[in-house]
């Protein structure tokens, strides 16, 4: 299968259990559902759930595995991003092109739904405990995880700074750091869940682990930069991109995700996919 399939099929997989996974719209209390899945189904490329299947691949172990596992990454991913867009945060009208939830259902029920899709995230992940191939100690070790690379001293974290982050100069390993928490600790995260409940030891681990974080941060100043190029958005705070200028925010993802790659080669086999993962985060257009 060539890439480009690869990524639509892994993504119809993702987007078919998802719609099994989460209550239905008529389902009372009716508007948090349809607001959760506003979201949920509102154009997401499914990059966190991917790279958790194509961890879980290199260890040849099939997507049914992790399904539930990934899928509650994406809900988690997807509940930072409702409360990332609301009036007290970032302020933004739009998502993925679309009114954000909030526009569209109203601060209350935007914030609600958002703590639904937690809440649903950590449910999916105990339920991936049914998996019989799955070791219930790897499930425990993920939610340990998760709490952590979600935490204070990861997203959460990271995105107090940003809230914090006034237009005044910031240092430019203070502002690396910063990404590192608030987008490159969730990437991370999904590697490492799809690593973790395949039984990965500590060397293939701690590989992985440089694998997501080097493309987690290439992946905020890639997005920095289409958020320059072709966004709505209204930049009203410092980043990579329009501090640092589109020339050197490209070579420096370059480099990233030449590392990320590199850190793979303990693997020496089947690294394709998350070879070209890497480079596809080069290429992407949203
Ligand atoms: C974790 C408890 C807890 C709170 C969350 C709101 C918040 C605190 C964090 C927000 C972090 C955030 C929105 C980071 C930006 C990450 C980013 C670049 C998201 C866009 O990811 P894509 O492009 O999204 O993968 P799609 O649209 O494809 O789903």
């Amino acid at each position: 299968m060539n890439f480009k399939k690869y990524l639509e099929n892994r993504k119809n997989i993702i987007d078919k259990a998802l719609d099994e996974y989460l209550p239905p719209e008529e389902k009372s209390p009716s508007i948090i559902h349809k607001a959760m899945r506003y979201s949920v189904f509102g154009g997401g490329k499914r990059i966190r759930p991917i790279l958790t299947f194509a961890a879980a691949e290199l260890f040849g172990k099939d997507t049914k595995n992790v399904i539930k596992a990934a899928c509650g990454i994406e809900l988690i991913h997807t509940f930072s991003l409702i409360h990332d867009d609301l009036p007290c945060m970032d302020n933004d009208d739009f998502r993925r092109g679309k009114p954000s939830n909030h526009k569209v259902f109203g601060e209350a029920i935007a914030l609600l739904a958002g703590d639904a899709l937690l809440v649903y995230g950590f449910d999916l992940i105990i339920k991936n405990s049914e998996v019989k191939e799955i070791k219930k100690q790897s499930i425990l070790k993920l939610i340990k995880e998760i709490s952590f690379y979600i935490g204070t001293e990861n997203m959460l974290g990271g995105q107090v700074e940003d809230t914090n982050l006034k237009n005044e100069d910031i240092k430019k390993e203070d502002l690396t750091n910063l990404y590192m928490k608030k987008t490159a600790a969730l990437i991370c995260l999904s590697v490492r869940a799809g690593a973790i409940l395949s039984g990965a030891n500590q060397k293939q681990l701690e590989a992985l682990t440089k694998y997501g974080e080097n493309i987690g941060l290439a992946f905020q100043i890639i997005d920095d930069m289409l958020d320059i190029m072709q966004d709505q958005r209204d930049l009203k705070k410092p980043n990579y991109a329009n501090k640092y200028g589109i020339k050197e925010s490209k070579s420096e993802s370059e480099r990233l995700i030449k590392e990320a790659k590199d850190s793979l080669k303990i693997f020496n086999h089947k690294t394709a996919t998350l070879r070209s993962l890497a480079d596809y985060l080069l290429t992407r257009k949203r």
